[in-house]
């Protein structure tokens, strides 16, 4: 069970300065909290040999968290990448069902056990699943969009993607495509300034990726992605836009992997300790706990009871998942073929 429902209601008053509500502020927490935790715990089940690879968010839970929470949920889609628990997580993934795509089994409902952990996909919650090819995701994304707008849907597609995936024909054909029809398509590259060992600079000839948008005639913004308020504020007025027929978007959000590309990585090999250090001192949960407790929005012991509470969470989810059905050998060919 998870424990969302003991949940302490808040005001949905919107706090000025912050343009979020104490409700919404405090799914922020919750959100980016669960995201990290969720993280920390499939690394540890890596190691001791339960889950065969584990990518992460780490790092980047403001960007994910700050930006879906600016989507309509039921409405709007997401094209994310696989960083994006956080996304998913706002989106509605449980923390069990986290697990059960980590650790491939029978009923994990974004691939039945089937794809690579954190190919995340999920029709009714309206997130396309996602192909291994880096940037595949934003042409699906332009298709969405275009077919939105030849109904004359109401709504928006936000895409995700890191900055070494803009380098690829994919992203440069999906925004020239959706600038020259207008599409109501949000391209959010995670800059978290390495692809695997490669650092921003060996990757593109711009300092930003928001400097591509040029090329496109593209609407185009950047934000500090270690700050999940500023990433609201900045990506929901561009969904606004969008769904108000005003085009699409790019927005880079500067972040910064806080863990190596994956559980297979080695990043003592490509990454000075000390830069490091430096981008820790600014992660993203624990900053933005220490602005709400210092803005006097919540107390402390509130603060506290949302950690036990998230604690708890991973606790029953990892438990729960461990003990679940993997898939049998001939599930393999199920969603292959219409018919065996
Ligand atoms: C077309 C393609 N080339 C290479 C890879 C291998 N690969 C997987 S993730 C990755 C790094 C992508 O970097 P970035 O887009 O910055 O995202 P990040 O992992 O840093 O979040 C690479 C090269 C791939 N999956 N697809
Ligand atoms: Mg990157």
């Amino acid at each position: 069970m998870t424990t969302a429902g003991t949940r302490k209601k808040r005001s949905e008053r919107t706090i000025d300065e912050y343009l979020l509500s104490e409700q919404q502020l405090e799914d922020m927490y919750y959100h980016m909290l669960l995201a990290r935790r969720l993280n920390e715990r499939m690394l540890a089940l890596n190691r001791q040999g339960r889950a065969a690879f584990v990518i992460a968010g780490v790092g980047q839970e403001a960007a994910q968290v700050g930006a879906a929470m600016a989507l309509k949920l039921g409405t709007d889609y997401l094209a994310p990448y696989y960083r994006d628990l956080g996304m998913n997580l706002v989106f509605g993934m449980t923390a069990r069902e986290a697990m059960l795509n980590l650790l491939a089994k029978r009923d994990d409902p974004n691939s039945y056990g089937r794809q690579m952990p954190s190919h995340w996909g999920n029709t009714e919650r309206r997130i396309v699943t996602q192909s291994s090819v880096v940037a595949t995701q934003l042409l699906h994304a332009t298709g969405i969009g275009l077919g939105a707008k030849m109904r004359k849907d109401p709504l928006v597609v936000l895409t995700c993607c890191g900055e070494g995936s803009t380098s690829r024909g994919d992203f440069h054909e999906a925004l020239n495509f959706s600038a020259i029809h207008r599409l109501p398509v949000i391209f959010y590259v995670q800059n978290n300034g390495y692809a695997i060992s490669m650092r921003n600079e060996k990757e593109m000839p711009v300092p930003n990726v928001a400097d591509r948008a040029r090329a496109y005639n593209m609407n185009s913004a950047m934000v500090d992605g270690m700050d999940a308020i500023a990433v609201y504020q900045t990506v929901r007025p561009a969904v606004d836009q969008a769904r108000n027929g005003g085009g699409p978007f790019l927005i880079e959000a500067k972040c910064y992997r806080l863990w190596p590309h994956s559980s297979d990585d080695d990043d003592s090999r490509y990454r000075p300790k000390k830069e490091l250090e430096e981008w820790t001192k600014k992660d993203p949960v624990s900053s933005f706990r220490t602005r709400v407790e210092t803005d006097g929005i919540f107390p402390k012991a509130d603060l506290d009871e949302i950690e036990e509470r998230v604690a708890e969470e991973v606790r029953e989810a990892t438990q729960w998942a461990l003990m679940q059905p993997d898939p049998e050998p001939e599930d393999a060919l199920g969603y292959v073929y219409k018919e065996l």
